[in-house]
């Protein structure tokens, strides 16, 4: 029987490197594990709603605060039926930037953490959430990063990212070998 794939998100504010690992912890799915794996980024740019966003991004066009992040979260469930598929056909997907990039980002600008958050309800759950952060300080600045509630998952780890691609990247593959077998047997979640 085909085991299923594991759902694995890179967060972390801008700049700290998550594309960079996003694409190094896909490899070494890949290579280590000869296992089929896909990388996904939000926002999905190539969608009609991508491509409002990526001229939202690119121009900062004006628009309201809400508006703004219900596109950003249509954008996701535009992708929630392949993200299932990918994931029951045994595909890992590493997944940069997801829900909660879109609390963290709407929420400092003032609006309602919970009404930021119900519009991700039913969304597929991350298997395992690497949290790049560049220092401690910087990461006590961000506790509120989408709430607290997220860093109180068991899945969520906060990684240091203020050291070489190299160094961050071995911690990841290690925790992500470490966990591997027990996250696959688990049920995929819903937020
Ligand atoms: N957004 C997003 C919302 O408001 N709501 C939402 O729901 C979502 C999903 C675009 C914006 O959209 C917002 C958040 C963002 O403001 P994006 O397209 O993911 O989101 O943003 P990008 O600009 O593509 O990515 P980031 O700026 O966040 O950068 P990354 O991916 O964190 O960093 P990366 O890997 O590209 O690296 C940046 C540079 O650092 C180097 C890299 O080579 C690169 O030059 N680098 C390192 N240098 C030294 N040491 C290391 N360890 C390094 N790792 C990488
Ligand atoms: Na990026």
């Amino acid at each position: 029987m085909t085991k299923r794939g594991l759902f694995i998100l890179f967060e972390g504010a801008d700049r700290v490197g998550k594309s960079t690992q996003v694409q190094s912890l896909t490899n070494h799915i890949s290579n280590s594990r000869n296992l089929p794996t896909k990388s996904l980024r939000f926002p999905d740019r190539t969608t009609p709603i991508g491509q409002i966003l990526n001229q939202y991004l690119q121009n900062s066009t004006n628009m309201d605060d809400r508006a703004l992040h219900l596109l950003f979260s249509s954008n996701r469930w535009e992708a929630k039926d392949s993200i299932l598929e990918l994931l029951n056909s045994g595909t890992n997907i590493v997944v940069d930037r997801y829900s909660y990039s879109g609390v963290a980002y709407t929420a400092a600008k003032g609006i309602d953490v919970d009404w930021c958050y119900s519009c991700e309800s039913g969304l597929p759950e991350p298997d395992i959430v690497f949290y790049l952060s560049m220092s401690t300080e910087d990461a006590t600045k961000r506790g509120d990063y989408g709430g607290e509630r997220y860093e109180k998952r068991p899945s969520w780890k906060v990684i240091n990212a203020n050291r070489t691609v190299e160094e961050v990247s071995n911690e990841i593959n290690q925790i992500f070998d470490f966990e591997f077998e027990s996250l696959q047997k688990k049920p995929i979640g819903t937020l």
